[in-house]
């Protein structure tokens, strides 16, 4: 089988924020990439997805069958890493764990596929009372383990309602080699983690997957586990992360930038804001230039769904605009349909997951439309250059 990349050097990389929110459906190329090993090139006439365990008979399903005997369903849903935002937990709160995400660890896209549960029903449940289905992908090694896996409570796996499929298609056309070409599984309202890709078994069992990414990482550690050491102690007594928090982030302009105005004097900030787990659609999304004393609302250019994200623009009036000086902030923050509030602050953790705390630019200077930004820019302001994310490479640290 052809492998792209490797164990050691697995493919992770996001695209720049301003990109990311240029559309409500995020193109395939522009989608962020995670992996914890090799992209395996599978054959879509070959590759089986068996469903085994607590079952009344073991399946084995071609992803040809997956298409051709199972009605499909289509879903607009966020995958989010559990990463995502990392680089400002660590550069606003302590140093953490892992890879060095900005805003762009998120996309949005159109899944398409049979229904989880119709799968499992096929094999037919046999198993009562508190149990999970853990899904996995045996075709490479990954960092930490032998296989790729994760798990979800069975109650989830069968609620029609929930939408978990296993997606063949990804905004109209069958998933690219990177996003799990020939079938993944799409949790909408869970953690990116547990969306495996090039799935190849389903097992419904009792307990958890045991999988490293299930049971030793993607958790959210207590302030006080800050070494490896502490983590080791701490992994079985912390749940496995599930749904994300609401969240948003600015997207542009950016911090440490000199920023022109529109032609009428006005500021234009954007990005985007998700629901938490299953709470969405994003229901609002407001903007603050003076450290949260005043709010005004944004406007939400997309029509969000129940585990889709909101894209979001605010036009800052002038007025506010010139109030603004070097030591301003621009803030959002985003409300759900289900009434969670975006935090302004977040707490630390380990691994430097679920990061989100208010959206944050700061340290820009404001000058008029066509004025002399890039001159202003070559000055070096005091991280010139910004952090604009490009190819985010993983850095040399454990577990990423
Ligand atoms: N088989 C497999 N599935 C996987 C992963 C992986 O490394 N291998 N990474 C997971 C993580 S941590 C995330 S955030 C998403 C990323 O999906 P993407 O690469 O399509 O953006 O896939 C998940 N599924
Ligand atoms: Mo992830």
């Amino acid at each position: 089988m052809l492998l792209e990349y490797s164990v050691e050097e697995p493919l992770n990389r996001e695209p720049p924020a301003p990109e990311l929110v240029e559309n409500f459906i995020t193109p395939e190329k522009v989608a962020y990439d995670r992996n914890h090993g090799p992209l395996p090139h599978l054959d879509i006439e070959k590759h089986i997805v068996r469903v085994d365990g607590a079952v009344k008979q073991i399946i084995e399903l071609t992803a040809i069958q997956l298409r051709e005997e199972f009605e499909q369903h289509e879903v607009v849903a966020a995958l989010q890493c559990a990463g995502n935002r990392r680089h400002t937990m660590r550069t606003e709160l302590k140093e953490v764990n892992g890879i060095d995400w900005f805003e762009g660890a998120v996309m949005n896209g159109r899944w398409k596929g049979p229904l989880l549960k119709d799968v499992l029903e096929r094999a037919g449940i046999e198993i009562e009372g508190e149990a999970n289905c853990a899904f996995a992908c045996y075709q490479t090694d990954v960092q930490d383990d032998r296989y790729y896996g994760g798990s979800i409570p069975l109650s989830r796996a069968l609620d029609a309602s929930k939408m978990a499929i296993l997606a063949l298609e990804l905004n109209g056309k069958p998933l690219n080699i990177n996003h799990g070409f020939p079938v993944r599984l799409v949790i909408p309202g869970i953690a990116g983690a547990r969306w495996i890709k090039w799935i190849d078994r389903i097992t419904v069992q009792r307990p958890e997957s045991n999988n490293f990414y299930q049971q030793r990482d993607y958790k959210i550690l207590p302030p006080e586990v800050d070494t490896k050491e502490k983590a080791v102690a701490h992994w079985h007594l912390v749940p496995s992360i599930e749904g994300m928090p609401v969240n948003s982030v600015i997207c542009y302009p950016a911090s440490d930038q000199v920023i022109e105005r529109e032609e009428d004097g006005t500021l234009l900030v954007g990005g985007y804001a998700l629901p938490a787990n299953d709470d969405g659609p994003v229901t609002r999304v407001e903007v603050s230039s003076d450290m949260g004393k005043t709010w005004n609302d944004a406007e939400i250019t997309c029509e969000p769904t129940q585990w889709s994200w909101a894209i979001w623009k605010y036009k800052m009036p002038k007025e506010q605009v010139d109030k603004l000086d070097k030591g301003s902030r621009i803030w959002c923050r985003a409300t759900d349909k289900g009434g969670n509030v975006q935090p302004e602050k977040c707490n630390w953790n380990w691994r430097g997951v679920a990061y989100n705390a208010y959206g944050e630019i700061k340290n820009f200077v404001i000058v008029p439309h066509g004025g002399v930004a890039e001159e202003l820019n070559k000055l070096n302001l005091d991280s010139a250059g910004g952090p604009t994310p490009k190819e985010t490479e993983a850095p040399a640290v454990a577990s990423a």
